[in-house]
């Protein structure tokens, strides 16, 4: 245990199993602890860890609110949080106790951890990224908070069927979460210049009637390592106001009412699946000002029971904005400094500014966000008129610096014109913000010197890189016990929350016994992958092939399909030459491609065909194997990555801003083969 810990101890269940198991099961559900299902078992010991983390959770409250430092606020469409189970009870340092009363109550705890479906709200690196830094945040003991919003549905489940990609609604929350509590205390209302209705199966606007949406929030706790400081991530759920409108319901128009309640209720309904094309997505743009509105208004409540004077908000609140998705922020904060404290300008755009910080994730031109005009016009027509006045004084500057070169202020300015005039979110956000950053050395140079080189000419004191990073505790740690064992027995454990120490390590790659022991760790957790795919899906690999895995979303740029072709080339090279000497490898991919996205779901078809074709084939089948496992997800990561010899990351050089898959097989011991891009390099 790392040493500033010590003092806490492990968590205590009274020393008694039945407090952890039984007492939810008898007094939440009245149900006889024998005759338990595993999923209301597992609801049972998670309420239980929640009552005990109940009260640190509010000593961390309490502890912010007396000292009331500066909160960093990370506002993110995505939380892609997998399961919580097994990282609460690693970071509560309960693991000790909770195996014991399991195996006192003869409970296959794995088993339990498996009744827990993964809350798989997000896409990919982004969300995964927000969900890896929010935990950091909390380790590291930061006053920070997460701001997102609650879909009742994540990303979609990937079937195969006959090869090809299939998908199913995730409906994650059809059983209580035990993890969520809900503040109706703490209920936001959003004005909107227009209302919603039902047509056709969509939600259709209705202009010119204003309407009201609520948020309500629902807290998870975020627990650091050692469960010191558990912070909060706070998602947002959308509701109608008293679920139908009175007015209608004495008019007789019952349904009519009802209708609306369901319209609201349909903003936090479903998480967009990133298609990389960026069209037709009204309720997208809903759901963006919803999380900002919900979002900035509640931080900024909190920042007013203490501070009366507004000037203080970037002394006490850094808002960090995860890709452009959350930008309108800083439209509703200026509304709120104008409009509600009645601001002068000029003050309010210089604590806004102050205020946010913007993280840009891509140098795909295609996939910057830019909205129609006409969307905020319908929706939302007092930001589009701040953002018009924020457009004005800064194209003053650019015209005051550039004389002359009316095509730089066309290239720079927050409205794109043409047919369909739009809003530039990456533009909105690097100009009212004070910091842009990219996520790899590479990916930030390429923003200044191609994607924002204007910007940057411009303000080059904004532009900064924060490579990315992952938490060791859930992708080492809890994911890989054989491995975290051995470095501990090795080091101490000093790298569980500093992961520098692990430079430690160094000396003993000339220490014969723990090159062995390595190996031995490696194989191990291979084995264990190895009896979760059997188990689950029926398919057997052989441990002593290298493992070599490509898991990401399908996407041309990742080149999933080059990876796939050099398996083919090996493939004739054996038909060939049936002796030609070749190690024996089994070939791992895992990902889901966006449902629109043909070309993407043809690669999983012909990896599919691949597999097959190879597997049909006597020679090849005793040197190659391609598994393609379904439905990826944090869960699978964490099976695959300790067991994975070769990490894939492959990516057309200049296109992946970062990549942290990379960084999770690293430490898990696998070796790359890598393009010189994103943090690979
Ligand atoms: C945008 C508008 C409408 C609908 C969906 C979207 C959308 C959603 C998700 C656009 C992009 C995303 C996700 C992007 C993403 O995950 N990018 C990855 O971010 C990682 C964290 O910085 C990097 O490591 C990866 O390199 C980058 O691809």
């Amino acid at each position: 245990m790392h040493p500033d810990l010590a003092e806490y101890g492990d968590v205590q269940f009274h020393g008694d199993p039945n407090a952890l198991y039984d007492r939810h099961l008898v007094f939440d559900y009245a149900i006889d602890p024998d005759l338990a299902t595993n999923r209301e078992r597992y609801e049972a010991v998670a309420r239980s860890l929640r009552d005990v983390l109940a009260l640190r959770w509010l000593r961390t409250k309490k502890t912010h609110y007396r000292l009331d430092p500066k909160r960093a606020y990370y506002l993110s469409m995505e939380f892609l949080i997998g399961r919580s189970l097994a990282n609460n009870v690693t970071n509560l340092l309960a693991d000790r106790e909770v195996r014991r009363a399991s195996s006192e109550k003869n409970v296959d705890w794995f088993e339990l951890l498996d009744q827990e479906p993964d809350a798989g709200l997000g896409n990919g690196g982004l969300g995964r990224l927000a969900a890896c830094f929010v935990e950091s945040m909390a380790t590291l003991e930061i006053p920070g908070m997460g701001y997102g919003l609650r879909y009742e549905y994540g990303i979609f489940r990937q079937s195969i069927r006959d090869g090809w990609q299939t998908e199913r609604p995730d409906n994650w929350l059809r059983r209580p979460d035990p993890w969520e509590v809900v503040r109706l205390d703490n209920i936001v209302e959003v004005k909107l210049n227009c209302s919603f209705h039902i047509r056709g199966g969509a939600l259709a606007p209705i202009p010119g009637k204003p309407s009201i949406l609520l948020g309500v929030p629902f807290d998870r706790p975020v627990i650091g390592f050692g469960a010191k400081t558990i912070n909060t991530l706070r998602l947002w759920s959308a509701t109608a106001p008293d679920s139908f409108d009175f007015q209608d319901f004495s008019h007789g128009d019952f349904v009519g009412a009802v209708t609306e309640a369901v319209a609201a209720e349909s903003i936090t309904r479903v998480l967009y699946p990133d298609d990389s094309t960026i069209s037709g997505q009204e309720l997208r743009f809903l759901q963006e000002y919803f999380l900002c509105a919900c979002s900035v208004r509640d931080l900024v409540r909190r920042f007013r029971v203490t501070q009366s004077d507004w000037k203080q908000l970037p002394e006490k609140a850094a808002i960090q904005l995860n890709d452009t998705h959350p930008t309108l922020a800083v439209a509703e904060l200026m509304v709120i400094l104008l409009d509600d404290a009645k601001l002068p300008w000029d003050d309010a755009w210089s604590i806004t500014q102050r205020t946010f910080a913007y993280t840009n994730h891509t140098l795909l031109p295609e996939a910057l966000e830019k909205w129609p005009v006409e969307w905020f016009e319908l929706m939302i027509p007092r930001h589009l008129e701040i953002i018009y006045e924020i457009n004005r004084r800064f194209l003053d500057q650019v015209r005051g610096r550039y004389p002359g070169d009316p095509s730089r202020v066309a290239r720079m300015s927050l409205i794109e014109e043409g047919s369909e005039r739009k809003v530039r979110m990456a533009h909105l956000a690097i100009v009212g913000s004070h910091s842009t950053n990219g996520v790899a050395e590479i990916h930030s140079k390429l923003l200044r010197t191609h994607l924002l080189a204007d910007f940057w000419d411009m303000y080059p004191e904004r532009f900064s890189n924060k490579t990315n990073g992952v938490t060791q505790r859930r992708w080492l740690l809890v994911a890989n016990p054989p491995l975290a064992n051995l470095i501990t027995d090795a080091l101490g454990d000093k790298w569980i929350v500093g992961l520098d120490d692990i430079a430690n390590l160094k000396p003993l790659a000339g220490d014969a016994q723990f090159r062995a022991s390595f190996r031995k760790a490696r194989r191990d957790a291979k084995l264990r992958f190895i009896d979760w795919l059997v188990s689950q899906t029926g398919i057997r690999v052989d441990p002593d092939t290298i493992f070599d895995s490509q898991i990401k979303r399908i996407h041309e740029y990742k080149r999933q399909l080059l990876n796939a072709l050099h398996i083919v080339v090996l493939y004739n090279r054996l038909l060939q030459n049936p002796l030609t000497d070749m190690p024996r490898r089994t070939f791992f991919f895992a990902g889901k491609a966006a449902p629109a996205y043909r070309l993407a779901k043809l690669i999983i078809k012909f990896i599919n065909n691949l597999a097959a074709t190879i597997d049909a084939h006597p020679v090849a089948r005793e040197r190659l194997q391609v598994v393609f496992l379904p439905d990826y997800s944090v869960s699978i990561a964490e099976r695959l990555i300790p067991a994975s010899d070769i990490s894939e990351q492959i990516s057309t050089a200049g296109y992946e801003a970062s990549g942290t898959s990379n960084m999770k097989f690293m430490m898990n011991g696998a070796l790359t083969v890598g393009t010189r891009d994103g943090a690979t390099i």
